[in-house]
């Protein structure tokens, strides 16, 4: 057996890596393991390590998959049923907003930070085309900045021609597999591309029109950055997507809520109209930031 970790996948064939440098193998799914796939539309993923038998031809059939330290997914696209995991085993979920066009929303970012809570990811949040920002942007900024860190978050702000914030977000991922979601037309290709200018992936201008990018990227692989990182983009979203969340659990997902929680009347309180809710207690002293109890507010009427 040999091992490695799969970096591309076609459907039928995936790329493993041996190891960084070692070369790839081209490998396979025994048909039973297909079948297998419960919910997710994709039994394999790239990001996942996996043992496989050499045949004589050189390719290899996998055999094993190992356990997964997290994943993400997606809805599956093209009216399949189910979801398709993004990538496994991912050190940092990044979630790319735009200054503008389009102009980020908190409430896109709280979702995505309630799917990294339930799935075990460590988030980023990066807000991207800083050379665009007004004044009153700018203090716009500031204030969700403060707000997030203050929940212990990491935020950075970046544009592509500025080397130095490039830099420090090439710095920050240095040895890590990360992943980029967010909106159409937010610049995940173009920072991509920035980090890595051999790859020359295909972008699209925002249409002045709606303002919404034109869902350029439709595949995803794990691609090198530098000699240790590895990026995966992903096509862009509308919403954020939470699987497998209901009312009562919602606040599990929130850090300045989950430990609250357990202080309420009710086990399953939903901190919305409940008596004796530790929650909405904290929010009436302030503890808890109004903006972040409007998105709770938000996610908890589109779940029910
Ligand atoms: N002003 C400015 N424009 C940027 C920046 N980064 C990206 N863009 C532009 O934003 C547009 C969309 O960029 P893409 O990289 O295709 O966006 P995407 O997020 O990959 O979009 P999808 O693949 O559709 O999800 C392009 O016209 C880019 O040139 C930036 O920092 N500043
Ligand atoms: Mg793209
Ligand atoms: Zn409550």
């Amino acid at each position: 057996m040999v091992s490695g970790r799969v970096i591309k996948s076609t459907g039928s064939w995936y790329t493993v890596e041996k190891a960084h440098n070692e070369g790839t193998i081209a490998a396979r799914i025994p048909g039973k393991m297909r079948l297998e796939g419960l919910k997710q539309t994709n039994p394999v993923a790239v990001g996942d390590r996996v043992d496989m038998e050499i045949q004589e031809d050189d390719t290899g059939i996998i055999k094993h998959i190992h356990p997964r330290e997290n994943y993400l997914t997606r809805q599956a696209t093209h009216g399949k049923r189910g979801e398709q995991i993004i990538a496994a085993n991912i050190d940092i979920g990044i979630v790319v907003q735009s200054v503008r066009q389009p102009q980020f929303k908190t409430g896109f970012i709280d979702r995505f930070l309630i799917t990294c809570e339930a799935n075990n990811v460590h988030p980023l949040i990066l807000i991207n085309k800083l050379d665009l920002a007004r004044k009153d942007d700018l203090t716009r900024l500031d204030e969700i900045r403060r707000l997030y860190e203050s929940l212990g978050y990491e935020l950075m702000l970046v544009s592509v021609a500025d080397d130095v914030s490039i830099n420090m977000l090439k710095e920050h991922i240095s040895g890590k597999t990360v992943t980029l979601m967010g909106p159409s037309g937010t610049g995940k290709t173009t920072i991509l591309n920035t980090l890595n200018p051999d790859l020359k992936r295909t972008t699209a201008e925002v249409s002045g029109f709606s303002n919404k990018g034109k869902h350029t990227t439709t595949f995803a692989e794990l691609l090198p950055i530098g000699d240790s990182s590895y990026v995966v983009d992903t096509p862009g979203i509308r919403e954020f997507g939470l699987v497998d969340i209901d009312a009562a659990g919602l606040s599990n997902f929130y850090v300045e809520m989950k430990e609250l929680r357990t202080q309420c009347k009710y086990y399953n309180c939903t901190h919305v109209h409940e008596p004796g809710c530790a929650v909405m207690e904290a929010y009436d002293k302030g503890e808890i930031h109004p903006e972040r109890y409007m998105s709770y507010l938000q996610i908890i009427e589109s779940l029910s």
